[in-house]
């Protein structure tokens, strides 16, 4: 009872953005012995969904979904860390940005946290990624996979000129390429040249292990 509790105040503080109370949440969750991966799942992802949803509708102006992100980053930094625990074991390695031009991140985010959580080495390379330094990232980084996130229509136009980048470098080559956002949909994904797509975090998870050769 009093879990539930905590997981639905840890969600109500996303929704409502307050960073330093998810934050508190966040800690007082994990001390309570619940995993950080049932408290993502169950709060912080629901919470940060339920916002989009108020924007989406109109309920929220700017100021509030700002502060909903801010929230959302908080308590993940909590639960990150505790995810990143010595002795778990690394699935591959995966690369992952916003494309030029688009600063938009809360899906980007969510994704990471789930891949992190599935065992993957994440390198977040940010947003608003030109494709120079995607490229010199990649042959830093060596990714098993690059993921590609671009959450309006002229970006998501773009991801193709990232993908023949990759061609033209010598770099596509048994790397594999996931690409998401609201504008993106599975018959998209083939037009791009992409490898696969992830319609939320829990499906973008599955398809990266599936690309791994592993479980879906
Ligand atoms: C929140 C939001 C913002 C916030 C962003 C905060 C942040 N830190 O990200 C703020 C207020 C800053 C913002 C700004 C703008 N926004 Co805005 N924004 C949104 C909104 C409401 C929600 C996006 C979101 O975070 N959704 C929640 C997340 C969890 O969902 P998601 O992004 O789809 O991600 C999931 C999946 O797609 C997938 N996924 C996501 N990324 C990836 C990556 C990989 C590799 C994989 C596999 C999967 C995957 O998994 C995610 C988790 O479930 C959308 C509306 C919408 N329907 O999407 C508009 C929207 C994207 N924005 C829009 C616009 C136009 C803008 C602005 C230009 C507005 C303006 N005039 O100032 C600016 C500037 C944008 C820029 N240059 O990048 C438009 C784009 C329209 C278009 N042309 O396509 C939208 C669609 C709203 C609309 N209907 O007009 N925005």
């Amino acid at each position: 009872m009093e879990l539930i509790y905590d997981l639905d105040e840890l969600k109500k503080s996303i929704l409502e953005g307050d960073p330093e109370l998810a934050e508190e949440l966040a800690k007082s969750i994990l001390e309570s012995g619940v995993s950080s991966l049932k408290a993502i799942k169950d709060a912080v992802i629901p919470g940060i969904l339920e916002a989009g949803e108020l924007w989406k509708q109109g309920v929220y102006f700017v100021p509030d979904i700002v502060l909903s992100a801010e929230a959302f980053k908080s308590a993940m930094a909590v639960l990150e860390k505790e995810q990143t625990g010595a002795n778990r074991k690394k699935v591959g390695k995966f690369l992952i940005c916003s494309v030029e031009g688009d600063i938009h991140d809360l899906g980007k985010n969510i994704v990471s946290s789930m891949l992190k959580a599935s065992g993957f080495e994440i390198h977040d390379i940010g947003v608003d990624v030109p494709i120079s330094k995607f490229i010199e990232k990649v042959k830093e980084v060596r990714p098993d996979i690059v993921g590609l996130g671009a959450y309006m229509s002229t970006t998501a136009a773009t991801i193709k000129d990232y993908i023949q980048a990759l061609e033209s470098e010598g770099l596509r080559s048994g790397l594999k390429v996931m690409v998401g956002g609201v504008r993106i949909s599975e018959q998209y994904v083939k037009e791009l040249g992409a490898d696969e797509w992830g319609r939320d975090g829990v499906h973008a998870a599955e398809n990266a292990l599936k690309l791994m050769g592993g479980e879906s």
